[in-house]
């Protein structure tokens, strides 16, 4: 697959790479990245998004190349996406216009693309796109190693979380021997630039902390008027589930954030052998086995009884294998 992508690459002029809407680390990494490889080819490469990256994504080597626009139709070769390939999980209308490759490791990804490169062991996108990247035969900058460390801290926890393996371990070591970036300065960037009003929300978040099924779950809102009372737009909140999560007996946490009046976005983190994508699926969400997401419409007090039955029952299903 690595061989018939690179040859496609080497075969197309203009390329476009789009990430997904509500952009993380890994998909702004792995599209950088990518970026800069391309261009390092002399290809004619456009960087399309549909949202801006919330801080500090922002401050990523090259984030500036990222336009926030809808693709034109028929004015490139090959569209690469990153993380899925459907309009849904891009916000590219024009999609299916294009000749297109999906590069994913989320399972639940929509094989739609034209090439679907899917590999759910990666931990990160970016360990593909290193792999593209050696396929190729490019030469490992220091923006290009940045940008692609930074997408496996981000998705592993900085090797703490269940989908490190000895290959993101192996690729994060290598892109330090070959790219010449320090590792504290990308997770300097990464977890050390909080705004000081982002600390001051940590509280207010917190305060809504509820312990439910045995002590079990954990649940935390988000809601607007936090960002208001604190003139901030919007935030990166991964840190603040990842604290209700590391409370010891938690196999499973919640994390609602209001989008607007009964619309949450859900947020599942687990650990051990409780899968959060199968819950997230019977809310038509999707993710990983420990950190999924879907949307939720409707009474927010409703809404956690509803997810608690279902994740009641998994439990269940854990404790019994
Ligand atoms: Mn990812």
């Amino acid at each position: 697959m690595k061989k018939k992508i690179s040859n496609i690459i080497k075969d197309s002029e203009k390329i476009a790479i789009s990430s997904h809407v509500r952009p993380d680390a890994d998909s702004i990494g792995s599209g950088l990245a990518l970026y800069l490889m391309l261009k390092q080819m002399g290809k004619e490469v456009q960087f399309l998004n549909t949202d801006k990256a919330p801080y500090p994504l922002t401050r990523l080597p090259h984030y500036n190349v990222i336009k926030l626009e809808q693709i034109y139709p028929q004015s490139f070769d090959t569209f690469i996406l990153i993380e899925g390939g459907t309009e849904s999980r891009t916000g590219q209308k024009h999609i299916d216009k294009y000749f297109t490759i999906n590069i994913d490791h989320h399972t639940t990804s929509s094989l739609d693309a034209d090439i679907n490169w899917v590999i759910p062991e990666a931990a990160a996108v970016g360990e593909l796109i290193y792999e593209l990247g050696i396929e190729l035969d490019i030469r490992f900058t220091r923006d290009i190693g940045f940008n692609l460390y930074a997408t496996i801290i981000s998705d592993t926890g900085s090797f703490k979380y269940s989908n490190t393996t000895f290959r993101s371990l192996r690729i994060a070591s290598e892109l330090v021997e070959k790219c010449l970036f320090s590792p504290d300065e990308v997770s300097n960037l990464l977890f050390n630039s909080n705004h000081y009003e982002k600390v001051q929300m940590i509280p207010k978040v917190l305060s809504t902390l509820e312990l439910k099924l045995d002590n079990k779950v954990s649940i935390i809102e988000f809601r607007r008027k936090f960002l208001k009372s604190l003139n901030l737009k919007d935030i990166e909140t991964e840190d603040i589930i990842a604290i209700a999560r590391s409370i010891d007996g938690v196999q499973v946490t919640l994390f609602f954030k209001e989008i607007e009046n009964d619309l949450y976005r859900v947020s599942i983190r687990s650990k051990g052998e409780f899968s959060s994508q199968s819950v997230a699926r019977k809310f038509n969400g999707g993710g990983h086995d420990h950190a999924a997401g879907f949307f939720y419409r409707g009474n927010i007090i409703e809404g956690k009884e509803k997810i608690l039955a279902v994740i009641h029952d998994h439990l269940s299903d854990c404790s019994l294998k």
